[in-house]
């Protein structure tokens, strides 16, 4: 790589770095909420069928269980519990069209560690989830799926209102 080339391509990776920078920091408190809601419910499309099928109340059906746990890792990797929670997303955002209410609870802003705690076990439950799909072991697949039933359960728990 030439001088003029290694330049250009610098300029180019702190342009990109600086457009996603504003594009977080202009990201408006009712996009972070129906950002992070829409996120979730389709983890939660996802995670029906696997935990059905993990208890029993529905066959098992390989192809679909394995597709759902790579798609649950796939859009996890979106970042739900990070980026989507900016402060001052507590509450319903006044005048808001896109997000009229708020389920996060205000612990996600006074515990950030606890928080970031819970959303790390619901990464490893999931990674984990995904592992066992792509090994096709069935126990290994239904076993993976109540681990993250629990994280999901327990962090809906501490950090969501019903
Ligand atoms: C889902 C969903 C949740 C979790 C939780 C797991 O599919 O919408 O909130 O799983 O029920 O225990």
């Amino acid at each position: 790589m030439n001088r003029n080339t290694k330049h250009l391509a610098m300029g180019l990776i702190f342009a990109a770095a600086g457009v996603t920078s504003i594009a977080m920091a202009a990201m408006k408190p009712e996009d972070a909420i129906h950002a992070r809601q829409s996120i979730m419910r389709v983890m939660g499309l996802n995670f029906g069928p696997i935990a059905a099928m993990a208890q029993g109340k529905i066959p098992f059906d390989k192809k679909v269980f394995s597709a759902n746990a790579l798609r649950l890792e796939s859009v996890w990797e979106m970042n739900p519990t990070g980026r989507f929670f900016p402060k001052g997303t507590d509450k319903p955002i006044p005048g808001s069209k896109i997000a009229d209410y708020t389920n996060a609870k205000p612990e996600i802003w006074s515990k950030p560690a606890k928080f970031k705690q819970a959303a790390q076990h619901a990464n490893e439950a999931i990674v984990k989830l995904a592992q066992a799909a792509r090994s096709g072991d069935e126990d290994a697949m239904k076993s993976a799926a109540g681990g993250v039933g629990k994280a999901c359960k327990g962090c809906h728990d501490d950090f969501h209102a019903k």
